[in-house]
């Protein structure tokens, strides 16, 4: 009797575990790289900033060692991402951030990079990347985004600022800037979201505006998923959907990119795992199984790596593997 409970234990922990790895299965892996390029990444984001019909993937990153902090751009060459260009060392200006966007008419895409003392932009000229103008400002800016909130075809700037200082943490806030000849103009904010850990905004919903997307939290522990949107009248960034762990730990990378049927959400979290959503009927939506990696997840963004009409999904583990994905 006593041997048959354990063996009953036995199975029942077997199948518990087999059926936690087949819930968590291995993505097709299309091209990785260990101990790449910077000892530590902080985000990437994928563009076409060259103009080539392909994307090339943006890297934020630091060596520890070299004292240094600072952007490239990788183009995909054959088999592998080849670098392009590297920025200047931001250590003295940092922390610092990136994003891709078109936020001046005429529609330009342009890489962004903010530190806590200038707004840089990088266009390309000639296949070069050229500063083409820089902008001091105040903000102390804890993250940074880009996407087009109103739907008029340029991109507002979303930066996340600090909100109120609580005793035992911060609370942040999401401001929205436009960009012209003269620098930023802010056109309007949120409120109070709780200490924002990761943001990204795309169009989820398809209806042409971008909604913008937080993870808030304390600590590594799940937190708190916030869709917002911007309300013309009010000019505002209002909540339209709050989900309480909506992922088992903390979010690190997010990105909005297109899907079928409609457009999804990309989760990459500390424990590895790779989750994607679709915001319908007001609700998040797993679409499908998570995808697990062997590294803690730290960035994620979708794009056309080989210019082949299909999307590649670039994930960051910690603290510099690039693991490229096709799901197609
Ligand atoms: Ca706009
Ligand atoms: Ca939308």
């Amino acid at each position: 009797m006593r041997f048959l409970s354990r063996v009953t234990i036995t199975v029942v922990l077997f199948l518990a575990m087999t059926t936690l790895a087949w819930s968590a299965p291995s993505p097709p892996f299309w091209y990785t790289a260990t101990g790449f390029l910077y000892e530590s990444w902080f985000k990437v984001e994928a563009a076409d900033l060259l103009g080539t019909g392909a994307s090339q993937l943006v890297v934020l990153g630091r060596d520890y060692l070299d004292g240094r902090l600072a952007v490239q751009l990788l183009a995909w060459e054959g088999e592998k991402p080849v670098s392009k260009w590297e920025s200047p060392n931001l250590l003295p200006e940092g922390p610092a951030m990136i994003s891709c966007g078109r936020p001046l008419p005429g529609g330009t895409p342009m890489l962004l990079v903010l530190t806590q003392a200038h707004l840089y932009l990088y266009t390309v000229q000639d296949e070069k990347m050229i500063l083409t103008s820089q902008f001091k400002h105040a903000l102390s800016p804890v993250e940074l985004s880009v996407a087009d909130l109103d739907g008029d075809g340029r991109d507002e700037l979303l930066v996340v600022r600090l909100g109120q200082r609580r005793p035992t943490y911060d609370e942040h806030v999401v401001e929205v800037y436009r960009l012209t000849e003269e620098g930023l103009v802010k056109l309007g904010g949120s409120g109070l979201l709780g200490p924002v850990r990761a943001l990204t905004a795309g169009d989820l919903d398809g209806d042409g505006c971008a909604e913008v997307v937080i993870d808030a939290g304390l600590s590594s522990r799940a937190g708190v998923c916030t869709v917002l949107g911007w309300d013309r009248e009010k000019q505002a960034l209002v909540p339209r959907l709050q989900v309480d762990g909506l992922l088992e730990t903390m979010a690190f990378g997010l990105t909005v990119a297109p899907g079928d049927p409609g457009p999804l959400l990309y989760t990459a979290d500390g424990w590895g795992r790779l989750n994607r959503f679709y915001l319908t009927s007001g609700q998040l939506i797993p679409a499908g199984e998570y995808y697990s990696f062997p590294k803690g997840l730290v960035g994620v963004a979708v794009g056309d790596l080989d210019g082949d009409g299909q999307e590649e999904i670039m994930v960051v583990g910690h603290p510099n593997n690039l693991y490229v994905v096709s799901l197609n």
